[in-house]
């Protein structure tokens, strides 16, 4: 007699094996997310050859100097900030250990923790960031689009890249400021946004792992927990009451052996990364690191995003996606 739930999983197990052997082969053998220079993008057909090299394929590029040419790359430091803006009142993340929205361990377990979110004069957040205190972690990093929201002054420094939003064919949904301290870190997680990410002062380090690996990356659910009164002597934390959420729960950091194919590229000052939608991403940064990020909502009638939520739910992780 035939098993069919057995031969079913053995299948699908089988079906996983051929997506990992055909992607390694046709789109991850060489490991390495390729560059191309500013140059390449002058051309009148770059938006087209974005598209087909890279959106459609759904593969990152890093652009070398793609933002050179905005008035922020030259201007933009901590200095700047402290001599143009340092009464303005800034939104920003607190944590102890840098790592907002991210797994802590708390009482001998694992939680998924929120950070404080906090306002204070730019000065002050500058000044914490000179400090750089123990326990104590700022990061603006805000993603509802604080830069047009909050910071209109500055967008005469920055500018829409004509040719993403061209392929794109939409506007951004949102234009993101990060600025932060070099202990903060954004754990690894994807988002359902194609993502022009440009560095204007300092480096971020990327780790980036494909879509299709998703069958390698572990979830775990966690209790959600909140700091509050975070101060280099200490803090409290709030209990959600029973929120829990799904998050993954390997640091790429520390733990190596997944199966999940991990690109590392640093992003410095003046370059462009496209990361695409669904790439899983582990971010770090260099201390005062300042980037912009230009956020377009994913293609949902896109038949690759269809085929992502086959995968998904083939190896048991529809509540992920
Ligand atoms: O820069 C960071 O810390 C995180 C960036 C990120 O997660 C994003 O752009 O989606």
């Amino acid at each position: 007699m035939c098993d069919n739930e057995a031969l079913n999983s053995s299948l699908i197990a089988e079906a996983l094996k051929v997506l990992y052997a055909e992607t390694e082969d046709f789109l991850y053998r060489n490991k390495e997310i390729p560059e191309i220079s500013y140059l390449e993008i002058q051309q009148d057909t770059w938006p087209i050859i974005f598209l087909r090299d890279y959106v459609s394929r759904n593969f990152p590029v890093l652009i070398k100097g793609g933002a050179n040419h905005f008035p922020a790359v030259q201007k933009w430091d901590s200095q700047f900030f402290m001599n143009n803006y340092p009464e303005k009142i800034v939104t920003l993340t607190v944590t102890p250990n840098g790592y907002a929205d991210g797994v802590a361990q708390f009482q001998e377990e694992s939680h998924f923790f929120l950070p404080e979110e906090v306002q204070m004069k730019f000065k002050d957040f500058l000044t914490h960031l000179k400090e750089k205190r123990n326990n104590y972690v700022t990061y603006i990093q805000q993603q509802n689009s604080n830069l047009t929201e909050n910071y209109p002054e500055l967008l005469p420094d920055i500018e829409e890249f004509k040719w993403a939003s061209k392929a794109f064919n939409k506007k951004p949904d949102a234009i993101n400021f990060w600025m932060g301290d070099q202990r903060a870190v954004s754990s690894m997680h994807k988002d359902p946004y194609e993502n022009i990410y440009c560095v204007i002062d300092g480096y971020k380090d990327f780790i980036l792992i494909p879509p299709v690996d998703l069958p390698y990356v572990p979830y775990e659910k966690y209790l959600v927990k909140r700091y509050k009164h975070v101060t280099p002597e200490g803090f409290d934390v709030e209990h959600c009451s029973n929120e829990t959420i799904y998050w993954i729960s390997e640091n790429p950091l520390i733990d190596t052996h997944s199966l999940a194919r991990k690109y590392h590229i640093r992003v410095c000052k003046g370059d462009v990364l496209y990361l695409p939608s669904l790439w899983f991403h582990h971010v770090r940064q260099s201390h005062e690191c300042i980037a912009v990020n230009y956020w377009y909502d994913i293609e949902y009638s896109d038949l690759k995003y269809c085929f992502y939520k086959m995968l998904a739910s083939l190896c048991g992780k529809s509540h992920v996606v």
